[in-house]
């Protein structure tokens, strides 16, 4: 017998509430050297010894690129209204300026044109972090040229699919691309610097911005807007240095970008706390970066907790844990959503990943994932109290589709709704993928009883 999935009441969202399930490209496409592509700073990474836990790479990955159709359907059997995927820019642009890849755009067009056959809407982002190492070798995203590559990137993808697809996210998280890419080393390009750090994050946004104001010139009628990762952050305890910590790291990962974004300005507490590693900011560039968007995107996992000694740690701190080892606190999204609709003034707000990893057992073709699927119906509900507190939530995306590469981690990580075996790449719905289909099938029923009365 199955074990009881968890119950949750069931919350009734607004009619036109999105409800999706999301990927991104590195992670799940493979094909890595065919039909043209070019090789990106995560084909590079991944063979730096010791950088991927596993030693794995990006080679095949799920194998998506050759599994496309059949992707498709296991999307369209969940029922969601949307689906967002980040095109790989080396697979469109091999050196991330110059030519244009056909045979990378017409795999990214069958994507789009089976996604709205399916009546799936298409959320694309452009950067989900796999620049191509050409564009990395004249010095990536602390060079001021990326940004003008990023904007003629967007202009080429919206002209072609700008019609077709319903949003368009410039990036997929900056804070990772910046601290974990540039400051910590963790992740691609695998450089420790802070001041580099901070001048990759100023070009993140000022690319987000003229990208954005160029799109709206040439007419594209997408949604558009940026995905941020972002928790709460608060102090281990009461006391004077944990409450300044926690306020110095709100505004180093929260503050640093929603302060631009929604108000024009960086926060003046860590631009004096960087002293030399402020990055190089020229005259418009605030105000580019300013540009009003039709929606901000949030990723949350976890909440964040501060001390001044560094003493605190999660694996002690008394939550369950996911298999990353991150607390599960569902009511930190609520507080994270209820905050930035207190601080900032916000266009609709979209949940665009969440979800966690654990580790599965695939028993006889299925996979009980009870604590997944509990994770999910409980930020779900937390989505929901935010709703009920006046926060204009629009969506919620659960990451992932599908088990892939979890960057640093490899494969050892999976997060997905479907199970994937990576000797035979078979997919495998477990119960958190039956469970999302139902809820979505019970809230479409809401819908229609509303509609009729
Ligand atoms: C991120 C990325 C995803 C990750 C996911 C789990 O948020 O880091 O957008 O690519 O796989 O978050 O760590």
């Amino acid at each position: 017998m199955n074990p009881p999935l968890p119950q949750h009441p069931l919350q009734h969202f607004p009619a036109d509430f999105v409800w999706g399930v999301a990927t991104s490209s590195f992670q799940i496409e493979g094909a890595a050297h065919e039909d043209g592509k070019g090789e990106s700073i995560w084909d590079r990474f991944c063979r730096q010894p010791g950088a991927i836990a596993d030693g794995s790479n990006g080679d095949t990955a799920c194998d998506h690129y050759h599994r496309l159709e059949a992707d498709l359907d296991l999307i369209a059997g969940l029922g969601v209204d949307a689906y967002r995927f980040s095109m790989s820019w080396p697979r469109v642009q091999p050196d991330g300026r110059g030519a244009f890849n056909e045979a990378g755009m017409h795999f990214y067009e069958r994507l789009v044109d089976g996604l709205i056959a399916r009546g799936i809407k298409p959320y694309l982002t452009l950067n989900h972090w796999d620049l191509p190492q050409a564009l990395q070798d004249s010095g990536g995203w602390a060079h001021r040229e990326t940004v003008h590559a990023f904007v003629a990137y967007a202009r080429f993808v919206a002209k072609r699919l700008g019609e077709r697809v319903a949003a368009i996210t410039t990036h997929n998280e900056p804070w990772v691309m910046a601290v974990l890419g540039h400051e910590t080393g963790l992740f691609a390009p695998g450089i420790r610097h802070r001041g580099t750090a901070m001048q990759v994050a100023h070009h993140l946004l000022l690319s987000h911005g003229l990208a954005l104001q160029a799109l709206r010139a040439d007419g594209c009628t997408s949604r558009l807007g940026i995905v941020l990762n972002l928790s709460p952050i608060g102090p281990a305890t009461p006391s004077a240095e944990d409450v300044a910590a926690a306020r110095l790291e709100d505004g180093r990962s929260v503050r640093w970008y929603m302060d631009p974004l929604f108000k024009g300005e960086y926060p003046a507490d860590v631009w004096q706390h960087l002293g030399v590693d402020v990055p190089q900011v020229q005259p418009d560039d605030l105000a580019a970066i300013n540009t009003p968007m039709d929606f901000l995107g949030i990723n949350y996992y976890t909440r964040g907790v501060v001390s001044a000694s560094g003493a605190w740690s999660a694996q002690t701190s008394g939550k369950p844990l996911t298999d990353m080892g991150w607390e599960i606190v569902p009511e930190g999204l609520t507080e994270l959503l209820t905050r930035m609709h207190r601080d900032w003034t916000l266009p609709p707000l979209y949940v665009k990943e969440n979800g966690a990893a654990f580790q599965d057992t695939l028993v006889k073709g299925c996979v009980h994932d009870v604590e997944r699927t509990d994770y999910i119906a409980s930020h779900i509900a937390a989505v929901g109290d935010a709703l009920a507190q006046g926060v204009p939530m629009a969506g919620y995306m659960v990451w992932s589709l599908m088990d892939n590469f979890e960057w640093a981690s490899g494969y050892a990580k999976r997060f997905g709704i479907v199970h994937v075996d990576y000797a035979t790449l078979t997919r495998t719905p477990k119960d958190s993928y039956l469970w999302y289909r139902d809820f979505l099938l019970a809230q479409q029923r809401l819908r229609q009883q509303a509609l009729a009365a």
